[in-house]
């Protein structure tokens, strides 16, 4: 990859993920899939794409999630030490991210093209309800040296749903940004489902993560943190080398207004843990942010695969309707074999039957004796004529091939017009394809079809004149072969007339019979001879026929139904193309990433953290700093 190329890789795999993303949320059951493909988006942009164009490790982010009411705001204010954010009573009040900057000289704020997705910095000051894609930047006041002096603290909207694809999109574009994410559970509704969904999905995504279990009476502290390891982390699933994730769980207690709010003072007691876990888990900026990236990496790596399933079971949806097109294609051929092909009769080869018959006869003087022995078999014909008649079953009347075509394309395309419609409501697939049905799909299947009928019409005739001309040609074309039939024909009838005149010899009455009986034997046995060479070429033009329809009609038609609802921009053709293209762009990440990660590596670390102040506090637990917890 070029040293630039990670631009381009980044903003295709971001926007691929973002695309797959609406796709699902489209079908509403798959809303916590669509979560994680924005978690997935979010972490290449915000993460992999600032780290690859060189951002530095400083500032970190710390991000503070949780459910409704958790006590979100209220652990915020703690990280900052003053009141800054919004603690509120009501739920879901905060509805777009806020980022605190530490007190002092400004920082450099992320500037990456795509740095935070579709989310607006909103410049200005705006109630934390506001509902829109933005979120605000305000900076702590006060010029104390905080101990989390690198940190971006954020204070986050609810997560109570997946379905909603607007603040919890939000939530998930600063939970990916995250270098620690503090994830807060208040005593009375820690285990709700949603909230653990999503904590199971960080801890899984590589994200560094503490608990903070607020509200709790202090007597329960102990066990709550307890069982909440064991239930809630414990079902996480282990990592690569069989340990289970540490995520460290402190508790929050009860606390009174006083210490609520003043984190700093009466509150510093329970700030000061919090704030050495965190500092704890970070570690060095570089070191810190350098684990953000390859855990990002190596999550889209090892969960790309069930990333791209949405897609996959979409176009397996694809697979089953090119199914119905093969199957109404088969259904469509049958038709026609049974309505059609079966019972016509190609007449035009009897002309050429009878044309072969005729040239049979033998020509100038030989007439002559072959009138002979045509007014010698009249008794024959009669009797042939008026026994035909008497067992030939009236014809079948045969529907019009192109009636028999048009009525099996209806069959066809009614029968997909069905399936789509039945499973319409299990697929956004099927549903795409019944709703363009009517207006698209049909008329546009009906006017390929009438524009290779006539090609079809013009090959069919062709070949059934080839097949009858062939028949003549092969006499006409070799006078041999001619003369010899004749002259065969004419040698046995007159050897049969030869031999009843000497088996009968002298001549009677009974010669009247015989020889009009022998030579219309002779007559009949090369008619039946001519019939089976006929009937041969019936045949082979019945099965050309058959050939013809598919290749001229049902093959091209079934390949166009088959691949319509992948074309004209839909979401197939798109689906096919991030398939291809995400797995890879994520591979050339990840090569990238582990590049500069170890550029990063090998340049001096910058230091650890000063730990925080002890707190004015009396009886406060005492600070442990970084390097020595
Ligand atoms: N009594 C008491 N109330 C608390 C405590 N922590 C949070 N609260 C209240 O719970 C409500 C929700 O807290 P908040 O921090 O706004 O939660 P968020 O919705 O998760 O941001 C607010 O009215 C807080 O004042 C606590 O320790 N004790
Ligand atoms: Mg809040």
């Amino acid at each position: 990859m070029e040293p630039t190329d990670h631009r381009s890789a980044v903003g295709e795999l971001a926007d691929d993920l973002r695309w797959l993303e609406d796709h699902c949320r489209r079908q509403p059951d798959l809303a916590a899939h669509a979560g994680t493909l924005r978690l997935a988006s979010a972490l290449t942009r915000n993460v992999i794409g600032p780290f690859l164009e060189g951002q530095p490790a400083r500032p970190l982010h710390v991000a503070v999630v949780g459910g409704a009411g958790a006590g979100k705001s209220t652990v915020v204010n703690f990280l900052a030490g003053a009141v800054v954010a919004e603690a509120n009573p009501q739920a879901g009040y905060t509805r777009h991210p806020t980022a605190f900057l530490p007190p002092g000289p400004a920082f450099h704020w992320p500037t990456y093209i795509g740095f935070m997705g579709p989310l607006h910095r909103l410049a200005g000051d705006k109630p934390a309800n506001a509902d829109e894609d933005v979120y605000q930047v305000k900076r702590v006041p006060g010029d104390a040296e905080s101990p989390l002096g690198d940190f971006v603290i954020w204070d986050c909207p609810d997560m109570t749903t997946w379905a909603s694809a607007g603040y919890v999109s939000r939530l998930l574009e600063v939970a990916a940004l995250a270098d620690v994410v503090v994830y807060v559970a208040s005593d009375e509704r820690y285990n709700d489902e949603v909230p653990t969904q999503f904590l199971h999905l960080l801890v899984k995504a590589g994200k560094a993560v503490v608990v903070v279990l607020t509200k709790v009476r202090e007597a329960d502290a102990a066990a709550l943190a307890e069982h909440f390891r064991q239930e809630i982390l414990g079902r996480l699933p282990k990592l690569p080398d069989g340990t289970s994730p540490a995520v460290p769980v402190l508790t929050f207690p009860q606390m009174p207004h006083a210490e609520r709010t003043d984190p700093a003072g009466a509150g510093a007691k329970h700030r000061v843990p919090l704030l050495n876990q965190i500092l704890t888990l970070a570690g060095a900026d570089t070191a810190a942010r350098v684990r953000t990236v390859t855990n990002a990496t190596k999550y889209l790596t090892t969960a790309g695969d069930g990333l791209l399933d949405v897609a996959r079971r979409d176009l397996a949806e694809f697979d089953a309707w090119k199914a119905a097109v093969a199957a109404g294609r088969a259904e469509f051929e049958e038709r026609y074999r049974k309505e059609f092909l079966s019972g016509e009769q190609f007449h035009r080869i009897d002309r050429y039957r009878d044309e072969l018959m005729d040239q049979m006869e033998l020509p100038g003087a030989g007439r002559l004796v072959g009138g002979l022995i045509w007014l010698a078999r009249t008794p024959y014909r009669w009797t042939r004529d008026y026994v035909g008649k008497l067992v030939s079953r009236p014809e079948v009347y045969n529907l019009p091939e192109q009636t028999v075509l048009t009525a099996a394309l209806t069959g066809w395309l009614d029968r997909l017009q069905a399936e789509a419609l039945r499973r319409a409501p299990t697929h956004p697939v099927w549903k795409a394809i019944a709703v363009r049905f009517e207006s698209e799909l049909g008329p546009q299947a009906r006017e390929r079809f009438a524009g290779q009928f006539r090609d079809f019409e013009l090959k069919e005739t062709d070949e059934l004149e080839r097949a009858g001309k062939r028949l003549v040609d092969t006499l006409e074309k070799n006078p041999a072969l001619l003369y010899t039939l004749r002259g065969g024909k004419l040698a046995v009838d007159l050897a049969v007339v030869g031999g009843i005149l000497y088996l009968t010899w002298p001549p009677g009455w009974s010669l009247l019979i015989l020889i009009p009986l022998g030579v219309s034997a002779t007559h009949q046995a090369a008619e039946l001879a001519v019939r089976g060479i006929v009937e041969g070429v019936r045949t082979r033009v019945r099965s050309q026929r058959e050939d013809l329809v598919t290749t001229a009609l049902t093959a091209p038609l079934a390949g166009w139904l088959a691949e319509w609802p992948a074309t004209g921009g839909s979401s197939i053709e798109k689906l096919q193309q991030v398939l291809r293209r995400v797995p890879d762009t994520i591979r050339k990440l990840d090569e990238r990433v582990r590049a500069k990660a170890a550029e990063w590596a090998a340049t001096p670390a910058s230091g650890g953290r000063e730990p925080p102040d002890p707190p004015a506090h009396q009886g406060a637990h005492a600070p442990r700093s970084p390097e020595t917890a």
